[in-house]
């Protein structure tokens, strides 16, 4: 890195000299902080033909910001030890699949692209928990059924593009997915196997055996950039930047080293290489994302705006801790980390004060979250014989939540892709009993062994019942005081 104008550092390179080698889908504020500043390290480092042409499947605004700055935009990094502000060169275009659609469609084509990754979070990629399969309702999946050659989601971007290569004699390219998911490469193989059976049966053993998925674990809490992040970045950049992004110093990746056809030197900017992935994504879904999503709900009921407030709600925070540690008993031991110190680590990244993480973001999509961040570590403790006890909480914090009014009555948005099935479920459901008996009965949802459980049922009405009697306020105070 070299300083630039206002202090931010620039490319340690010349991005001009790099060619693209990734096609990433999903051009969102996480992706500029993740990815992005990891690719950046590793051109700067190792160089090689390894920019990013971004790819944004449903907004048009975003390419289009980009594209009128150079694709430069300013990551702004901060915590309680201070601001750092670098500029980022590893985007080599930014493409709206609705402005842009043969751009992408060659950008997937290319030999040049050697890794698809992806950032399109849960709900982006229709599938079927349940099944193991493609999610058939998912608009996405059934429109790409419908017209496989006009694919605008990622399981038909991905099937078309791999047999486009095929059918051209280029070698497939390595699907890198980075969302928050479990085993979220196996995830993404058979996400694809489910939609090529139906749509390119032929090109199955290509993605049985051919196609790499590596698992990864990322780890970066990025908000939505606010009206403020702009004008930050012009004090601290001193150019006008409207794509900016503001992200906590903190980052981690952790990758299973399976890229036939290469990578960038991730290495380079601190990604972990391991042979399997899984003791970390557990260890992050259920410590970080499960205490989110935990403190999101009953944050927000009880009136906090952002995570940093919650931390300093004493009986919140005292359950964000209890939710870590008890999610810790969950685990299989991670190598070469303490879950203590990582546990610690997470209420300071929590506490961040130049972080305004809003707890209406994280409360988003509970539906496709709550899965593996709180029902797969409540499995867990109770097969292990441990009290699922925390996770009873946050699960009756989220149905609090589902009902969509606050404590004082005003109505609001849930925003989670099944909202509208919740608001069906919920109707006529009066009593605490009723409306445990609708959620939990989400086709999917919650796995049977939770539902036929009067342990876990009963320790989640408990809360319920207190939640809604008294209010979010009185309910947090009960499980800090227990
Ligand atoms: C958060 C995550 O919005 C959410 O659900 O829990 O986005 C979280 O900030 C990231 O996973 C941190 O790496």
């Amino acid at each position: 890195m070299t300083g630039g104008a206002g202090g931010a550092a620039l490319p340690g390179y010349d991005p001009k000299a790099h060619g693209a080698g990734i096609v990433h889908l999903g051009l969102g504020a996480f992706h500029k902080a993740h990815q992005a500043v990891y690719t950046d390290d590793a051109l700067a480092a190792a160089g090689g033909d390894w920019r990013i042409i971004g790819v944004s499947l449903r907004s048009t605004e975003v390419a289009q910001v980009l594209q009128a700055q150079g694709n430069r935009f300013a990551v702004i990094e901060r915590d309680s030890t201070g601001t750092s502000t670098r500029v980022i060169g590893a985007l080599a275009g930014a493409l709206s699949l609705q402005d842009d659609r043969a751009a992408v469609l060659a950008a997937l084509c290319a030999p040049t692209t050697r890794i698809v990754s992806l950032t399109v979070t849960e709900k982006g990629y229709g599938f079927d928990r349940a099944t193991g399969g493609i999610d058939r309702s998912h608009p996405a999946i059934a429109h790409d059924l419908a017209t496989p050659c006009q694919p605008i989601g990622a399981a038909g971007l991905l099937v078309w593009a791999l047999a486009q290569r095929r059918a051209a004699g280029i070698a497939p390219f390595t699907v890198l997915c980075c969302d928050n998911l479990p085993d979220n490469g196996r995830m993404l193989r058979a996400l694809l196997q489910g939609f090529a059976a139906e749509t390119a049966p032929d090109l199955l053993p290509l993605l049985r055996t051919q196609v790499a998925f590596p698992a990864t674990m990322v780890d970066r809490i990025t908000p939505a950039s606010g009206p403020g992040t702009r004008a930050l970045a012009l004090a601290l950049t001193g150019q006008d930047d409207a794509a900016a992004v503001e992200t906590e110093r903190f980052r981690q990746w952790v990758i299973e080293d399976d890229f036939p056809t290469g990578r960038p030197a991730w290495d380079a900017g601190g990604a972990l290489f391991v042979a399997d992935v899984t003791p970390y994504e557990e260890m992050k879904l259920r410590m970080l994302n499960g205490a989110h999503s935990m403190l999101a709900y009953a944050g927000f009921l009880a009136g906090h705006r952002h995570v940093r407030d919650v931390m300093q709600d004493a009986a919140l925070a005292r359950l964000v801790r209890r939710h870590m540690h008890a999610a810790a008993q969950t685990l299989a031991p991670v190598p070469g980390v303490d879950l203590t110190g990582y546990a610690e680590q997470l209420c300071r990244r929590f506490e961040n004060p130049h972080l305004a993480h809003e707890t209406r973001q994280i409360a988003m999509d509970g539906t496709q979250k709550l899965p593996q961040r709180i029902f797969a570590p409540a499995l867990e403790a109770m097969a292990r014989g441990q009290s699922p006890e925390p996770f009873a909480f946050a699960c009756a914090a989220w149905m609090r939540f589902a009902l969509g009014v606050q404590d004082g009555g005003a109505d609001f948005d849930l925003r989670d892709p099944r909202a509208e099935e919740i608001r069906q479920a919920l109707d006529g459901a009066r009593d605490t009993d009723a409306v445990i008996r609708a959620l939990a009965a989400l086709p999917g949802f919650m796995p049977a062994t939770l539902q036929g459980s009067d342990t876990w049922l009963g320790l989640v009405r408990g809360h319920l019942e207190v939640m809604r009697a008294q209010g979010m306020r009185a309910a947090i105070e009960a499980a800090a005081a227990a």
